[in-house]
């Protein structure tokens, strides 16, 4: 629901300085434009996009809703934007949660330190000068003391490299960078490549009004309903009359949103007849309930088997096609180690009689024609393709603004073995460069952006420390980075998670390394971590003077 505000209008040049530069002008960039203004230091950002918004402003494929709670998944900073701002739905549309970003934009007039329409294409560190310079696809530059990124974990689709596409007459698109005038599926012959979130999501509204949909699966994903519509009375009574204090409350808990059955009981603790009733409970309940329902539903095979069992059963129930039912229950991978989807009529969708499902293990996709898609078996016509086969995610976004550190080292040599990061949050050979939400932190596992308001915070108080006390490096030490990549991993492993060939685990794009790249030992877990580093100076940092300062 808008609010009316005054516009904020953006900056049409590019200093030649900023304290700090912030690339990336998402939720996260929002707010960190808005917490780095409060040092008293000049802050400048950067936007690929010509608004703020980031996922949401890329992400504008037919049925995109986010997949948190709206009550949950908000900003939680200021008690104003909570008391002005309603959300219409539980589940936000994308245009709705836009709305919102481009609402807190006006408010806070974010927009006027920040460039839009503009690619990073290198940031380079200049050690003599202990400073960044920054420099873009217009050929402007930057430079600054401190870089910090908050360019998102999913945010470089991959690309549709399918043999024969440039010959395609029809029109074909990618769900993460959906055209922002739009696309006209209506009486079309469309076909969709992938069945992840995104896919899933798309499919039932594209399916209502084209006039055939085939949809090429490669592997069956885990989705549950997600009953969207109002917020239901439960929820409310939740949230009380203390909305602010709500919200802290969820800072405190895994993944910084509520989820009504989540447990710390294991489902051996349950009588089989108790373990039946809470997984019809958490179908009933939408959301990721299925997955909480039992402590140990991601750690224990045995007990993801019993609950992927039971969405089987509910699938074989929703879809009436035995044969279709069968090609939709996914397998070969625990449930929730792949990101659990929430749907709107999703397997319904399937019993249309415009529809239609191909499964590309059996029947290979070869190439794309000028008039449609070949497989093993046969061409399907089509005046539209639509990509939905995800991201680079997590390292893409960050690898690709050609940072540099120390001696030249490219962030992308020091990743090839796969990303080290400490907290998620810096990385050696780095100095003064920040990673919002970036790999080995809970990012994408936990609630987004109570995650990057608790990094902006963390590393507006780490600027204001140095600061106050004279340092102006600070670079993550090699031993703590690596100390704790190995606690991350080893949590982990503690879980079915490794087990699945997922983006989580950097899986779906070739040559990239495997290893889980978010920190899953919680968010409350996690954010005292942080605390602790920052109340103890700083630890597994060095902080220094610059050689710059010192010799003058
Ligand atoms: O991407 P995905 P996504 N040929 O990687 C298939 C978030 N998100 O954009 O599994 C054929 O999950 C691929 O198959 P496989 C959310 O975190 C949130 O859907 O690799 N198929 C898979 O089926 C989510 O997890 C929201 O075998 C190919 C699909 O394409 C993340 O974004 C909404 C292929 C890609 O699925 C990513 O979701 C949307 C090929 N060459 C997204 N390459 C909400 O908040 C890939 N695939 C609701």
């Amino acid at each position: 629901m808008s609010t009316e505000t005054q516009r904020s209008n953006p900056a049409t040049t590019v200093p030649q300085h900023a304290d700090i530069v912030v690339i990336g002008a998402g939720f996260g960039g929002m707010y960190a434009h808005y917490r780095f203004r409060q040092l008293g230091m000049s802050v400048f950002g950067f936007e690929q996009g010509t608004d703020v918004g980031g996922t949401w402003y890329w992400n504008r494929y037919p049925g995109a809703r986010c997949d948190v709670e709206s009550v949950d998944y908000c900003y939680t900073f200021s008690r104003e934007v909570l008391e002005e701002w309603e959300w219409s739905e539980r589940y936000s549309t994308q245009p709705e949660i836009l709305d919102y970003a481009r609402y807190v934009a006006d408010k806070f007039d974010l927009r006027r330190d920040i460039k839009f329409e503009t690619k990073i294409v290198s940031a380079r560190y200049d050690e003599a000068a202990n400073q960044w310079t920054v420099t873009t696809d217009g050929g402007d530059s930057i430079t600054c003391h401190y870089l910090v990124t908050t360019v998102g974990c999913l945010s470089v689709p991959k690309d549709p490299d399918f043999e024969g596409l440039e010959n395609f007459k029809g029109e074909w698109v990618q769900t993460g960078a959906w055209p922002k005038e739009g696309v006209d599926w209506a009486g079309k012959n469309v076909l969709v490549v992938g069945t992840g979130s995104s896919a899933i999501q798309t499919i039932p509204e594209v399916a209502k009004t084209a006039k055939s949909l085939t949809v090429f699966q490669r592997t069956a994903n885990y989705t549950v309903p997600a009953y969207n519509g109002p917020l239901p009375e439960r929820r409310r009574a939740e949230i009380g009359d203390d909305y602010p204090g709500y919200l802290e409350a969820l800072k405190q808990t895994r993944s910084g949103m509520n989820l009504e059955m989540a447990t710390d009981k294991m489902a051996d603790e349950f009588t089989p007849e108790e373990q039946r009733e809470r997984m019809e409970q958490a179908w009933l309940m939408g959301r990721w309930n299925v997955q909480a329902v039992f402590r140990d539903t991601t750690i224990k095979q045995d007990v993801n088997d019993m609950v992927a069992g039971f969405v089987h059963s509910k699938i074989r129930e929703l879809v009436k096609d035995p044969e279709t039912a069968e090609k939709l229950i996914p397998r070969g991978y625990p449930l929730g180690t792949k990101r659990l989807c929430l749907d709107t009529d999703y397997y319904d969708t399937f019993n249309r009689p415009n529809v239609g499902l191909v499964d590309i293990n059996e029947e290979p996709i070869v190439r794309i024609t000028e008039t449609g898609l070949q497989t093993s078996e046969r061409e399907y016509p089509a005046d539209l393709i639509i990509f939905a086969i995800g991201f680079d995610a997590m390292t893409g976004p960050l690898v690709n603004l050609g940072i540099e550190g120390r001696g030249g080292r490219s962030l992308k040599d020091a990743w090839a073995d796969g990303p080290e990061s400490y907290l998620g949050l810096a990385m050696p050979g780095f100095p003064n460069l920040f990673t919002v939400n970036g790999p080995s932190s809970p990012s994408v596992l936990a609630n987004m952006i109570m995650t990057l308001e608790q990094h902006a915070d963390w590393i507006t108080g780490c600027i204001e420390y140095m600061r106050d006390n004279g340092y102006d490096t600070i670079e993550a030490r090699e031993d703590a980075t690596h100390e704790w990549a190995e606690h991350s991993r080893m949590v982990a492993d503690h879980t079915l998670f490794p087990k699945a060939n997922s983006w989580y685990m950097g899986a779906n794009v070739e040559g990239k390394p495997r290893m889980f790249m978010a920190y899953i030992g919680g968010f409350d877990n996690y954010t005292a971590r942080c605390n602790q580093v920052a109340e103890s100076g700083f630890e597994g940092f060095d902080l220094s003077k610059s050689k710059v300062e010192q010799a003058a």
